[in-house]
């Protein structure tokens, strides 16, 4: 339970949040936010990574005194070892999500998809084109069917590259090539990478970390380009939305439901289900004026970026959204979904409902959505809700007003339209804004909230130093939500915060100077979007060279680490909020934080200070520019850009 110094607007940032935190510590509700004190006393060895528990001869710990497990092995060997496993779960999440839409997809394509079929016959094909799947004259089951198989096989192909990595820029697959770290099939990299750090199988701290990079392909260029490319396909290529964010768009009057974890195939049949006059009809004879759909986390940036349903909040809402005491149902997939919902839930009127056979929670009811009859299924779990409404206690409801509009959206191929318009469509004018200094450079803030830090503070205060100086800002994930219900992905709002010369850029062209593009597997899409830029030319020829950074500010989960890493083999600069769990191996810093710039061009960086963080990007971004030989015009035109702007004054 909170404590006499636990305040609320030290732990989150947005007054809705801050409102629905005092409420909790009045209605007598443990959060994150009041148990992660309980854990402040963190084991200093887990927090270095030099426990080991690999084998049972252990565990074993390596202080000065015994710098050496049972079997020999040092800080540097346990360190990347148990990285390595971090890297690992992280891709088996990613690509697991991916598994369950390609063989959904594959269904589909042999004609027993039930409600789901090819949304985006484009995107299919655009798609078929890129693995040379021949799609002139054949009809679209014929073309999903080879994909399918296609994509199917990443998973198990045992001594072959997988097939997504062609979509990498040429001298990005080199690069991998030369290192040795071109990934086989998914499936492989998750079970050779578990053998390795198996008791007695690979120490050289070096060998693992190459390994770690090479798993952490196999998720960014295939597990979850792999997600984002079939969900295009199956439920639509994203393109700007309108919507609202925060815990305001829950409805005082309305059903509330809330969807919530990563996979979007259920949720995309809840979007249908809400609007079926049947199910209006049933919550108006319940009292009510009908149903509100809401999201939470990355399955919320699905059908957000989609169709514009509105988000409740990012992974630190969870809990909050349900205190509002408004909520009817939450459901549940897969991942982010904390343990303690059902707890929270038994305080108001709230159903938490499980719908991943590999996903089950003690206090949550487990729905078995049929995939046969899916339409049916989403209405039965509706009427749950609405059911349930009857059972709202009016005296713990407090929904704070907060409800943000925003735009999202924004996948590549609708990047490309905005930028060149419907017969143009390409990358140029982005190319060129960079190579004028109109645009400093690109930088993509990505990943979670965590409650050992101010929910938002960091992702915030960043996001606007950037735009501020003319840094074009892409989002994912719940960093996105953050900006949401900051009110900057709106082009209105963020643009009168926007540098000049970015602001001459969105204007032209009407887009915000903050891009949502998706959920965590659609980080890959911003490798997509660096695919572009050196497919477009003039910002030299492989991913490293583009003046660009990644960001995760307020990170926490495994699949964070894993995207960090695919970003930096990928010749991304990564900046961290806060360190990994490897400060016991100096090696292992050294070779993550020096070595990668020599392998990839790129390499980490710890900043605990969003200002920090500011400079260090900026520094990189210049560098960046010197080295491409575009940093002189930079001054000139913004010098140019300055004295217009005191003449508009
Ligand atoms: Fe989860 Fe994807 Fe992190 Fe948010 S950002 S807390 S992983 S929901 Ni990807
Ligand atoms: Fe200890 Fe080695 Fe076993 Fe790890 S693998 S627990 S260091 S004996």
């Amino acid at each position: 339970m909170a404590n006499e110094s636990f305040k609320a607007e030290d732990r989150v940032w947005d007054d809705a949040s801050v409102a629905t935190l005092i409420k909790a510590a009045e209605d007598g509700i443990d959060t994150c936010f009041s148990r992660v004190d309980s854990q402040k006393n963190r084991c200093k060895f887990g927090t270095d990574g030099i426990c080991c528990r690999i084998c049972h001869m252990g565990p074993c710990r390596i202080t000065k005194k015994a710098p050496k497990g049972v079997c020999g092995a040092d800080a540097d060997t346990i360190v990347a070892r148990n990285f390595l496993r971090e890297v690992v779960a992280g891709l088996a999440a990613h690509s697991d999500h991916a598994r369950h839409l390609v063989l959904r997809f594959k269904k589909v394509a042999e004609g027993n998809g039930n409600s789901f079929q090819i949304k985006d016959e484009r995107a299919l094909r655009s798609a078929a084109r890129l693995y040379k799947i021949e799609e002139n004259g054949r009809s679209s089951e014929h073309v999903a069917l080879d994909l399918a198989n296609l994509l199917l096989n990443e998973f198990s192909l045992q001594e072959e590259s997988l097939k997504t990595l062609c979509l990498a820029p040429e001298k990005q697959q080199g690069i991998w090539k030369n290192l040795g770290i071109t990934p086989y099939g998914i499936d492989r990299m998750v079970v050779e990478s578990m053998h390795r750090t198996n008791m007695g199988v690979d120490h050289d701290y070096r060998n693992i970390m190459l390994q770690v990079f090479r798993t952490a392909l196999a998720d960014g260029w295939g597990g979850s380009r792999i997600a984002s490319i079939v969900s295009d396909i199956l439920f639509g290529t994203p393109s700007p939305v309108r919507s609202r964010s925060n815990l305001g768009v829950l409805g005082a009057e309305t059903v509330n439901i809330l969807v919530h974890g990563h996979e979007p195939a259920l949720s995309e049949i809840l979007v249908l289900a809400v609007q079926d006059p049947e199910i209006i009809q049933y919550a108006k004879d319940a009292g009510s004026k009908g149903v509100t759909l809401a999201g939470i986390c990355c399955t919320a940036n699905e059908i957000l970026i989609r169709h514009g349903i509105p988000v409740a909040g990012n992974f630190l809402q969870q809990e909050l959204a349900i205190i509002t005491g408004a909520v009817e149902v939450m459901i549940t997939d897969v991942q982010c979904c904390m343990p303690s919902l059902p707890e929270v839930a038994s305080a108001y009127h709230t159903q938490i409902i499980s719908t991943s056979d590999l996903a089950k929670t003690i206090g949550a009811a487990h729905f078995n959505f049929d995939d046969d009859k899916a339409l049916d299924s989403a209405k039965d779990l509706i009427k749950i809700a609405i059911d349930n409404f009857k059972n709202r206690d009016p005296d713990k409801v407090a929904i704070p007003s907060a409800a943000k509009p925003l735009v999202a959206g924004f996948s590549v191929d609708a990047i490309k339209y905005m930028l060149g318009g419907k017969f143009r469509a390409s990358f140029r004018p982005l190319n060129d804004a960079i190579i004028q200094g109109r645009i400093k450079g690109l930088v993509g803030i990505v990943g979670c909230s965590n409650p050992r830090e101010r929910m938002d503070n960091y992702t915030n205060i960043l996001t606007s130093e950037l735009v501020k100086n003319n840094v074009l800002v892409v989002k994912t994930g719940c960093a996105a939500i953050a900006s949401a219900k900051e009110g900057m992905l709106t082009p209105e709002s963020a643009l009168a915060q926007a540098g000049p010369g970015l602001r001459e850029v969105c204007e032209a062209i009407g887009m915000p100077p903050v891009l949502h593009m998706g959920s965590c597997v659609d980080n890959s899409r911003i490798l997509e979007a660096g695919t572009e830029v050196v497919l477009e030319g003039g910002l030299g020829d492989d991913i490293s060279q583009i003046p660009a950074v990644g960001v995760a500010p307020e990170w926490m989960s495994e699949k964070a680490i894993t995207i960090a890493c695919y970003f930096v083999a990928s010749g991304i600069d990564v900046i961290l909020g806060h360190p990994f769990f490897i400060s016991g191996s100096e090696k292992v810093g050294k070779y993550l934080n020096e070595d990668t710039k020599d392998l990839f061009g790129a390499s980490f960086h710890v900043c605990e200070d969003p200002h920090e963080a500011f400079k260090r990007i900026m520094k990189i971004l210049e560098k960046s520019r010197k080295k491409l030989g575009i940093n002189k015009k930079v001054e000139r035109k913004l010098y140019d850009m300055k004295d217009r702007r005191e003449l508009d004054v």
